[in-house]
């Protein structure tokens, strides 16, 4: 059985971070453990008001603790982070993986072409840092844009997603899938590269013209779960894009659901 902690926020209503990551992947057969990096009311897209209860000065304990305990992990995932100063640490965190762990960065902190209310442009920067120690990077193409500095488009070409995707392996890491990749009206998908083997895999899906908050927290967490459990990258990207359409779907006759996805169905079927 894997054993992963997932570093980042408790968003106590909303569907998004550790409130989906850690039920996916229990799901997935994975014991997963948490290192909350803050406790917010709700998560920052949409809701105003939210509180935030910073962790900064709680998660070197913790991870201090773990490593006294002997507490050892096959990975780590991370995911929003709202505090800079919290990078370190999260680094750090590396001396808790087991030989042959795996570090898998979701750099989650903006889409559509913008950053997330919250955040600030250091957050950009420490997660330049991360995915330079990562295995496994997992953007967005507006996350890609902030990562590479370079401006973000409304439209993206096969040439331009294979450039983007070397310049972010030529960081560090040895797969990035690029996800909300879309050729066409109406299909959407993920972009994987593996630098060793120059191996390029697509899927897509079809795209339901709607945006719903955590939908990249969902793709991540499923996709971690099957990187996991050893399943091929063509599986992995199948697997987290058809994840996240269905739980769209669930989602789509609530008008009053657009904080989040209702994944838990998906979960509840056997996936
Ligand atoms: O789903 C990403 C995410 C996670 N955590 C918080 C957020 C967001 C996106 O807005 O606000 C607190």
């Amino acid at each position: 059985m894997k054993k992963i902690v997932s570093i980042q926020d408790i968003s106590c209503y909303g569907q998004c971070s550790l409130t989906v990551a850690l039920p996916i992947l229990s799901s997935f057969g994975i014991e997963t453990a948490i290192l909350p990096s803050a406790i917010l009311s709700t998560h920052t897209g949409g809701f105003t008001g939210f509180t935030v209860h910073d962790l900064t000065e709680e998660m070197p304990a913790i991870v201090n603790h773990w490593e006294k305990e002997h507490i050892r992990f096959d990975a780590i995932y991370t995911g929003y982070i709202g505090d800079a100063r919290q990078f370190d640490t999260i680094r750090s965190t590396k001396r808790l993986l087991n030989e042959g762990g795996l570090m898998l960065v979701d750099p989650a902190m903006a889409d559509n072409g913008k950053l997330y209310p919250a955040l600030t442009e250091d957050i950009v920067g420490g997660m330049r840092g991360l995915v330079k120690e990562a295995d496994v990077i997992l953007p967005n193409l507006t996350e890609a844009a902030f990562l590479l500095d370079e401006p973000y488009k409304e439209t993206y070409s096969r040439e331009d997603v294979l450039d983007i995707l070397k310049k972010l392996a030529a960081m560090g890491p040895e797969n990035v899938i690029l996800t909300g990749v879309s050729y066409e009206d109406d299909r959407i998908g993920a972009v994987s590269y593996n630098k060793t083997d120059g191996s390029l895999i697509e899927y897509f899906t079809e795209k339901i013209p709607r945006n719903y908050h955590g939908t990249g927290d969902v793709f991540s967490s499923v996709a971690i779960a099957e990187i996991l459990n050893g399943k091929d990258m063509e599986t992995v990207l199948k697997s987290a894009c058809e994840f996240v359409v269905k739980s769209i779907k669930n989602t789509l006759s609530d008008e009053n659901h657009g904080y989040g996805v209702k994944f838990e169905i998906v979960l509840a079927e056997g996936c």
